[in-house]
C-alpha cells in the first residue's frame, strides 16, 4: 500500500513537471515578478501557539496565507453563491465561495430520493414524464451550462436555467426555494449544449443544438419517428442544426413553447450561445465545429470523426440577429414544427438574420465582455482565442462586405473586418470569463493553466491591451473556468474557479477515479494565487456562474398550504387539497373503473395523522400530505417500505403521492427526517387488503 503510495506521488510529481514545462514551452516565460525597492517593515511575529500549528502542519507562509483568506467561520456566510453543473449526474451543485463549502445538490433531471424528487411525488413525477420523449421514461441527464436570469442583462438571483445535453430539455429552478419549476424537451433538436443562456431580461433562453438531428423537410425531427439512412449525402440534405428561443415566464415559472421560436441551421455541430447587450443587444452568438459536416465510419473505411471533423483551418462563428428573427416571427414568416415556429434556414439567408465569420479550428466557448462590445472564442485545436468586435461586425454587414457564403448560401464575413485581436495564450484554450477591470481569462486545457490577458477599449484602458498579463497552473486539464457574475454588464473579479477534469496526486485516492477538482484562485492583485483545492464527488461538472450572495433572497418557510411546484404571480399557489389540523380523513370512492382510497395527512411533530391507511389491492392511493409545521428546518419526510417511495415535504408545503397498491400486505410507513426525540416514534401502517 504506502510503495503505491509512492509510486504515485512520483508519478504525480512528473506528470506536474512535465505540465508545466509544457506550458512554458507554448506561452513563454511567465511574467516576472516586481521586486519592490521599498523598505519592508518589520515582519510581526504570530502568537507562538498559532506559530505552533503553522510548524506542526508544515505550512508555507502561502498556505497560511490561502487558509486566511478562504476560511469562513461557522455561523459566517460566505460572499458567493457559485452555481455548479453536476454533469452526468443530471443534477446542480450550490457552493460558497471563498469557503467552497458545498450548500446544496438540487434534483433536476435525475430522481433523487433525499429530496423526495421523483419517488412517489406526483410534482416531480410529472416534470420527470412531461420531459421525457414520446418514446420512454428518461430519468437521467447531462447539464453542463448554468444560466441566472437577467434585468437589464444584469444577474438578478431570482432563477437559474440548466440543460441536458443528452436529451435537448431545459429546466427551470427558482432561487427562492432552489427547486426545479420547469422542465421542457425542446423540440426538433436531439441533443443540445446542456446549457442555456437568457436575453438581457430573460424574456428568452437560447441554446444551440450540440449534434444535428435528421430533419424531415418542412417537418422537423421527432424522436423514434424521423429517419434517414445515414449517409454522408443524407446528412447534408436531411440532417439539420438550430437555435431555440424559449419564452420563460417568470410569474408562472414554466416555459411556453407557444411563444418560442426557432431557426433552422445547418448540420454542423453548434456548441455554445451567448446573447449580447450594449452594443450587441438584439444579437446572438454561437461557436461551431464540424463545418466539414463529417459523420465518422472508423469501420467502414473512414476516418474517426475527431480527424475529419478538424480538417479545415475556420469553422463558422454563427452571428445571429435575435431581434429581427422575433419580428419576423411575428409577420408570420415561420413554419410550425412539432409545437414551435421554426424561422427555416432559406427564410433566415433571405431575411438576413443570420451570417457567419471564420472562427480558428475546431473552436469551444462564446463569451461577451462587459461592455457587450467583444465576444471571444477559445481556439480549442489553435494556441489563441480570438477577440470578435460587435461594431465591426455591423459594420462588416452594412457594407454588405462577405468573403462569399458556406454550402447552404449563408453570408460568411472576411475574419480581419471582424475581429480586435488574436491572442497567442497556451495549448487548447477553451473558455473565457472576465474581471472587473477589463481582463480577460482563459482556460487551457492542454498546458494545465488559466492565461490571462487585457482586453481592448472600453473594457480595459490600460497601455498593453490585448495582450498576455499573467498565467497560473492548475491541476489538472481545465475545462470552463468562472469568476463572479461574469458574462454580464457587471462582472465582479475577486475570485476564480478553475473547473479542473482530473485531480489526479491532489487528494486522498478513492479508488481508480478521483474527485474532479475546483481550484479557488485569488485574481484581486497583479498576479493570480492560488488559494483551495475542492474535491467534487458528483458526476463531471462543466461550467458554473458565480452570483454575489446578497442577490440571491430565498423564502425561510412556506406559507401554510403552499404547493412548491405551482407558481402564480410570482408567489406559491395554495394547493387545493392542503388541510389544517383536525381536518384529516381517508376516503374511498370509484373513478371511472379504478376504485381510488384518498388519504389527507398531516404531518407535524411527531406524528403523521392519520397513522393507519386501510385499502384494497389494486386501489389508487393519493395521498395529500401537508407539513402543517411554521419553523424553519421542520421538514419531514414519508417513506413507505417496499413500495419504492419517498417523499420530502419542507414546512408548510403540502404534496401529492400516488401509487397503485398493488401488493396485498401491511407496510410501514416512517418520517425520514431526524425531526425530534419521538422522530422514531413518527410512524404508521399501510394496510393493503387482499382483493376478494
Ligand atoms: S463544455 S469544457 Cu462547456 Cu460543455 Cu467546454
Ligand atoms: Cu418527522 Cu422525523
Amino acid at each position: 500500500m504506502s510503495k503505491k503510495r509512492n509510486n504515485s506521488r512520483k508519478n504525480g510529481v512528473r506528470r506536474r513537471d512535465f505540465l508545466v514545462a509544457a506550458g512554458g514551452l507554448a506561452a513563454g516565460a511567465a511574467a516576472g515578478y516586481i521586486i519592490s525597492k521599498s523598505v519592508a517593515p518589520p515582519t510581526p511575529v504570530l502568537p507562538t501557539d498559532i506559530q505552533n500549528i503553522i510548524n506542526q502542519r508544515g505550512l508555507s507562509p502561502e498556505h497560511v496565507t490561502a487558509a486566511l483568506k478562504t476560511y469562513v467561520p461557522g455561523g459566517m456566510q460566505d460572499e458567493f453563491y457559485m452555481i455548479s453543473s453536476g454533469g452526468h449526474s443530471g443534477q446542480v451543485i450550490i457552493i460558497g465561495i471563498p469557503s467552497m463549502r458545498i450548500l446544496k445538490y438540487i434534483a433536476v433531471f435525475t430522481p433523487e430520493p433525499w429530496q423526495g424528487y421523483g419517488y412517489g411525488n406526483k410534482a416531480t413525477m410529472n416534470l420527470l414524464e412531461k420531459a421525457s420523449n414520446g418514446i420512454r421514461y428518461l430519468t437521467l441527464g447531462d447539464t453542463h451550462h448554468p444560466e441566472i436570469s437577467r434585468t437589464n442583462a444584469v444577474y438578478d438571483g431570482e432563477w437559474c436555467f440548466i440543460g441536458d445535453k443528452l436529451n435537448a430539455r431545459k429546466a427551470a429552478i427558482s432561487l427562492k426555494d432552489f427547486r426545479v419549476k420547469d422542465i421542457v424537451r425542446l423540440p426538433n433538436i436531439q441533443n443540445q449544449h446542456g446549457g442555456a443562456c437568457a436575453s438581457p431580461n430573460t424574456e428568452y433562453i437560447a441554446c444551440g443544438s450540440q449534434f444535428p438531428a435528421p430533419w424531415e423537410p418542412g417537418k422537423g425531427y421527432k424522436p423514434g419517428v424521423t429517419y434517414y439512412p445515414l449517409t454522408e449525402a443524407n446528412y447534408k440534405d436531411y440532417w439539420r442544426g438550430a437555435t431555440i428561443f424559449i419564452a420563460f415566464d417568470r410569474n408562472t415559472g414554466k416555459f411556453d413553447l407557444s411563444r418560442s421560436f426557432e431557426i433552422e441551421l445547418p448540420p454542423y455541430v453548434q456548441d455554445l450561445e451567448i446573447i449580447g447587450w450594449g452594443p450587441s443587444d438584439g444579437w446572438a452568438f454561437l461557436n461551431s465545429f464540424n463545418t466539414e459536416m463529417a459523420i465518422g465510419g472508423t469501420l467502414e473505411g473512414k476516418d474517426p470523426l475527431e480527424i475529419s471533423a478538424s480538417q479545415r483551418d475556420f469553422d463558422y462563428l454563427h452571428i445571429i440577429n435575435w431581434k429581427k428573427a422575433e419580428q419576423i416571427v411575428r409577420e408570420g414568416k415561420y413554419v410550425e414544427m412539432n409545437g414551435v415556429k421554426v424561422i427555416t434556414l432559406d427564410t433566415a439567408i433571405e431575411e438576413e438574420i443570420l451570417f457567419f465569420a471564420p472562427e480558428p479550428k475546431s473552436p469551444h466557448g462564446c463569451d461577451i465582455s462587459a461592455s457587450g462590445r467583444y465576444i471571444v472564442i477559445g481556439g480549442k485545436l489553435d494556441p489563441t482565442v480570438t477577440i470578435y468586435d460587435i461594431e465591426k461586425i455591423k459594420q462588416a454587414i452594412a457594407d454588405r462586405r462577405f468573403e462569399g457564403e458556406d454550402y447552404y448560401g449563408v453570408p460568411v464575413l472576411r475574419f480581419e473586418d471582424v475581429t480586435a485581436a488574436k491572442i497567442e495564450v497556451g495549448l487548447g484554450p477553451l473558455h473565457n470569463e472576465f474581471d472587473d477591470k477589463g481582463n480577460g481569462y482563459v482556460s487551457c486545457f492542454i498546458s494545465n493553466e488559466v492565461v490571462k490577458y487585457s482586453l481592448g477599449p472600453p473594457d480595459y484602458t490600460g497601455d498593453d491591451p490585448f495582450t498576455v498579463q499573467d498565467r497560473i497552473t492548475i491541476h489538472y486539464n481545465i475545462g470552463h473556468l468562472a469568476t463572479p457574475e461574469s458574462d454580464s454588464p457587471e462582472p465582479k473579479g475577486k475570485y476564480l474557479v478553475a473547473l479542473n477534469k482530473w485531480s489526479i496526486d491532489r487528494f486522498e485516492p478513492v479508488g481508480t477515479l478521483h474527485p474532479q477538482n475546483f481550484q479557488l484562485i485569488d485574481i484581486s492583485g497583479d498576479k493570480m494565487s492560488l488559494l483551495y483545492d475542492m474535491p467534487i464527488p458528483l458526476g463531471e461538472p462543466h461550467y458554473a456562474k458565480i452570483i454575489s450572495a446578497d442577490k440571491i433572497r430565498p423564502i425561510t418557510v412556506y406559507p401554510l398550504g403552499a404547493d412548491p411546484y405551482v407558481i402564480v404571480n410570482g408567489g406559491y399557489a395554495t394547493h387545493p387539497q392542503a388541510i389544517n389540523v383536525g381536518e384529516e380523513r381517508i376516503e374511498r370512492r370509484k373513478e371511472g373503473d379504478t376504485w381510488v382510497t384518498e388519504v389527507w395527512m398531516t404531518a407535524i411533530r411527531s406524528h403523521f395523522t392519520p397513522d393507519i391507511v386501510r385499502c384494497v389491492e389494486g386501489d389508487l392511493v393519493r395521498i395529500y400530505l401537508s407539513n402543517v409545521e411554521t419553523t424553519r428546518d421542520a421538514t419531514h419526510a414519508f417513506a413507505i417500505s417496499e413500495f419504492n417511495i419517498m417523499v420530502s415535504i419542507d414546512p408548510g408545503e403540502t404534496t401529492t403521492i400516488e401509487f397503485v397498491a398493488d401488493k396485498p400486505g401491511v407496510y410501514s410507513f416512517y418520517c425520514v427526517e431526524f425531526c425530534s426525540p419521538l422522530h422514531l416514534e413518527m410512524a404508521g401502517y399501510l394496510e393493503v387488503r387482499p382483493k376478494e
